[in-house]
């Protein structure tokens, strides 16, 4: 239990606490500095206010009362346990994320879909995944491309019918594989059913499903992830709430009719057999009551103004655990919450199997390195990756699981962040692979990782489709020239990751969004997903590191019958390899030298008990 924090309480006390830790982590990640300045014995025995004095503007007495609020609203302290672990199928499965508008065309409309994707699962059964998650496939206005759900239990047309789906349901568990499927419950499309009676008729039951406020005044500062306000203004001065596009209308989950029509909706797709759920931006449906303004200094320092009354609302955990107890349990359903924002700390919150909350996240702040952000042309440095998820995996014990990826549909092609030179891109989309099967955690492949796949040579916003990116751009053109804008969007969008894959044909003129599969790489994903499948012990066996040298990253995994050694070149200088007496060699990623690690090489060597 924590006692209540006040601008009295030093900062090696306020770092303790959960949300204090995330919160000044995050900080320092954005604002570039080491978290090492957090554990120097002098700043960690100072006092708050007399901090506060030093980061004056950045930080003002806003951003104090904001920051204390949340961490005194948080009693619970996290638990790392170093018992041995609880064994569960998604805690040995590596899943495979699919984003159906671009992964397979199987009727030449240009749009991927269902009956494209049941072609490929011999692929994916090759490939070696134990899991699918499939985004959105949801009958939606595509305004957010899926993620603005207009039907929760009808198909998207354009992907096919139920009847696709039940196939495909049908034909992955014949595999042996599992379907989690994407659950966005923050938020429903302005053309639900829910949100048109809402809009009609005032005295509509619906009308409370929503944030909706009758006023002659905008209801708050709150600005959307899409640029703009987050309030849509509607005849008669009524206003809605949309974090994100004004088409994805909030859900007031603080009404118990709302939460009981989610849960049954989760209830009926499990009942149908899907193996779990992907909560997309989950943390973010619990508001602060009253939906008070956001904080200036916190709304410039994340972005996001308004932020702090919805990331960790008041009933999240609450709201958590009655979806855990009345739809996930009885099933023994996976869930893997979306949770931006959310730092280890948190995540510890919400995953440790003694909350009976989520069984996992995705936490977002190793994507970016301190000091910047997605839509900035920068090198990504894989040292940073190396301290942050050890850090990670470190805090999460044996009764949590990290999860493992490199990319999403929401982010630019990691491999192109952290190197332009085209020639490294094949060792590196390797090492990535066996990082991401020797790490502890769970793998999530995104798709066209497997194919070695990096970001898109767009030639100008005529070519992106994103909402967000969209939207950004038009914010940017006002404050600088196009040809800036342009760069910042390129090095950012989130089309990077959702062009189709290359075994789909495109429209005559968009060939520079069709890339070459490597061949290498995916045979290098099928081996080490087989890796990992043979060898129990990178799964649950312990992790210790050898040495994490600048560039030069070296660690086992240990349990009663095997060692397996994984060591590695982050950079792309080469480095002096380690010898590793009584090992044999399992997996080189490319030898050239015994002695000398090349580029991006990666070696995992084994030792039996
Ligand atoms: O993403 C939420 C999220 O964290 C990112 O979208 C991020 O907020 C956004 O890119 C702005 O930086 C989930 C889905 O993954 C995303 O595709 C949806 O657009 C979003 O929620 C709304 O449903």
């Amino acid at each position: 239990m924590n006692r209540q924090l006040t601008m009295d309480s030093r900062v090696k006390e306020v770092f303790a606490h959960p949300v204090g830790h995330d919160i000044l982590a995050k900080v320092l990640l954005q604002t570039g500095m080491s978290s090492a300045l957090v554990n120097n014995p002098v700043v960690g025995n100072m006092k708050l206010k007399h901090i506060s004095k030093l980061t004056g503007k950045i930080l003002d007495a806003g951003f104090w009362d904001v920051f204390l609020k949340l961490l005194n609203s948080e009693h619970d302290v996290p638990y790392t346990s170093h018992e041995p672990e609880t064994h569960a199928w998604w805690k040995e499965a590596v899943f495979y994320q699919i984003y159906p508008r671009s992964f397979c065309d199987s009727d030449g409309d240009g749009i991927g879909d269902l009956q494209g994707i049941i072609s490929k699962l011999d692929y994916l059964q090759d490939l070696g995944v134990d899991a699918l998650w499939l985004s959105p496939v949801y009958d939606s206005p595509n305004d957010d491309n899926g993620y603005d759900i207009r039907d929760y239990e009808k198909i998207q047309a354009e992907f096919g019918t139920m009847e696709d789906f039940d196939t495909l349901l049908e034909e992955v568990h014949k595999r042996d594989m599992k379907l989690i499927m994407d659950l966005v419950v923050n938020h429903t499309s302005d053309e639900h059913r829910w949100f048109q009676e809402a809009l009609k008729d005032p005295d509509s039951p619906y009308r409370d499903y929503y944030f909706l406020r009758e006023s002659r005044d905008i209801p708050n500062n709150w600005t959307s992830f899409f640029s703009g306000s987050a309030w849509n203004h509607y005849e008669g001065d009524l206003w809605g709430l949309h974090l994100f596009s004004k088409k994805q209308m909030d859900l007031n989950w603080d009404n118990p009719a709302l939460r009981e029509e989610i849960i049954s909706m989760i209830n009926r797709w499990l009942d149908k057999g899907v193996d779990g759920f992907r909560m997309d931006v989950i943390n973010y449906i619990s508001k602060t009551e009253g939906l008070p303004d956001g904080d200036p200094s916190v709304g410039e320092l994340m972005g996001y103004t308004g932020i702090e009354n919805y990331y960790y609302g008041p009933h999240l955990h609450e709201y958590l655990r009655e979806i855990q107890a009345k739809a996930f349990t009885p099933h023994q359903a996976f869930s893997v919450g979306e949770t931006p924002g959310l730092g280890m700390r948190m995540a510890q919150l919400v995953t440790g199997e003694e909350r009976r909350e989520l069984n996992a996240v995705f936490s977002f702040d190793h994507l970016e390195t301190p000091g910047h952000v997605r839509f900035e042309d920068y090198k990504y440095d894989l040292n940073f990756y190396r301290d942050f998820i050890l850090e990670y995996i470190e805090s999460a014990g044996n009764n949590s699981r990290v999860t493992l990826f490199w990319n999403n549909h929401d982010n630019p092609r990691m491999i192109s962040k952290i190197t332009d030179n085209t020639a490294m891109h094949k060792h590196l989309s390797i090492l990535l692979a066996v990082l991401q099967m020797t790490l502890k955690g769970i793998p999530f492949v995104y798709q066209g990782d497997e194919m070695g796949l990096k970001n898109v040579p767009f030639r100008g916003m005529q070519d992106i489709s994103d909402v967000e990116s969209k939207g950004k751009y038009e914010e940017l053109i006002q404050k600088m020239s196009e040809e800036e804008a342009w760069k910042i969007i390129l090095a950012g969008t989130r089309d990077h990751a959702r062009v189709p894959l290359p075994w789909n044909r495109v429209p005559e003129g968009e060939e520079y969004r069709l890339q070459m599969a490597d061949e290498d790489v995916t045979e290098a994903y099928r081996t080490l997903i087989r890796i990992r499948r043979e060898h129990k012990a990178l799964i649950y066996g312990d992790m210790h590191v050898i040495n994490r040298f600048r560039d030069h990253f070296c660690f086992t995994r240990e349990d009663d019958t095997e060692i397996l050694k994984i060591e590695t070149n982050l950079s792309e200088r080469e480095v002096t390899a380690q010898s590793h007496k009584g090992y044999v060699l399992l997996y080189p990623s490319v030898i050239q030298n015994e002695k000398i690690l090349a580029p991006y090489e990666a070696r995992i060597w084994y030792r039996k008990k």
